[in-house]
């Protein structure tokens, strides 16, 4: 009885993934999901890939959180159109509320929309958002193991951030053992080293630019 409820709460988040990825397709407008564990660094790479991308193109934010809306402030502060979406203690989002942030999105007036799912390197895999293309997260003080201990988010990206490299001193954090471990999942997707500190993200930049141009 259980399991025929999931069965059907995966295919209604599916249906709804995929009104909005048709919704997104008839304004010709480019979406992005960032997971990743909470503070592993989501919001500042946001912070550090709009200003170059909005040079050339309009973009817009929809930003998960269980309750608060500080990272909604810290991309409104820079001046970005951002939708908060509550989960209200969920640990990601669902297809049906992000459908929801889109339908208070001007998409006409739009190109690029950036979800940042809740903090978590589990639970937001198993939810196609309609995103175009996944983007996943690692800070190096999270450890190396992590790729290999929770494979899911790894497996369905299409780039695999690894951040905080500025930290790497301070750590044990293998880049090689990670990068292996990735692998073993996913063997088309780009993987990046990176710092908010010392190396700003320009392959993230580059990324999005290749699907967008
Ligand atoms: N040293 C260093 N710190 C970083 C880097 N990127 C992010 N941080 C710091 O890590 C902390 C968390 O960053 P956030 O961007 O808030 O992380 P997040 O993934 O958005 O967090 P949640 O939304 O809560 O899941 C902040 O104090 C950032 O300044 C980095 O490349 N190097
Ligand atoms: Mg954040």
């Amino acid at each position: 009885m259980e399991i025929q409820v999931l069965r059907r709460l995966e295919e209604k988040n599916k249906a709804d993934a995929d009104q909005i990825r048709a919704l997104l397709n008839q304004h010709n407008v480019k979406c992005f999901n960032i997971m990743g564990s909470p503070g592993c660094g989501k919001t500042a790479l946001l912070e550090h890939v709009l200003p170059p991308l909005q040079q050339r193109y309009r973009c817009a934010v929809l930003e998960g959180d269980l309750y608060t809306t500080q990272d909604a402030e810290r991309i409104a502060g820079m001046g970005t159109t951002v939708i908060q979406l509550e989960t209200q203690g969920s640990c990601h989002l669902d297809a049906n509320l992000v459908m929801r942030g889109m339908q208070e999105l001007n998409l006409d007036q739009l190109d690029i929309v950036f979800i940042e799912n809740v903090g978590n390197l589990v639970c937001p895999a198993n939810f196609d958002l309609g995103e175009h293309h996944r983007i996943t997260v690692v800070s190096v003080t999270e450890g190396h193991d992590k790729p290999s201990k929770y494979p899911a988010l790894f497996t369905k990206a299409d780039i695999v951030l690894i951040t905080k490299t500025d930290l790497l001193e301070h750590t044990n954090f293998d880049i090689h053992r990670a990068k292996e471990s990735i692998r073993k999942f996913n063997d088309h997707a780009e993987i990046v080293e990176t710092s908010i500190r010392s190396a700003p993200p320009a392959a993230l930049v580059a990324f999005v630019l290749s699907i967008v141009d």
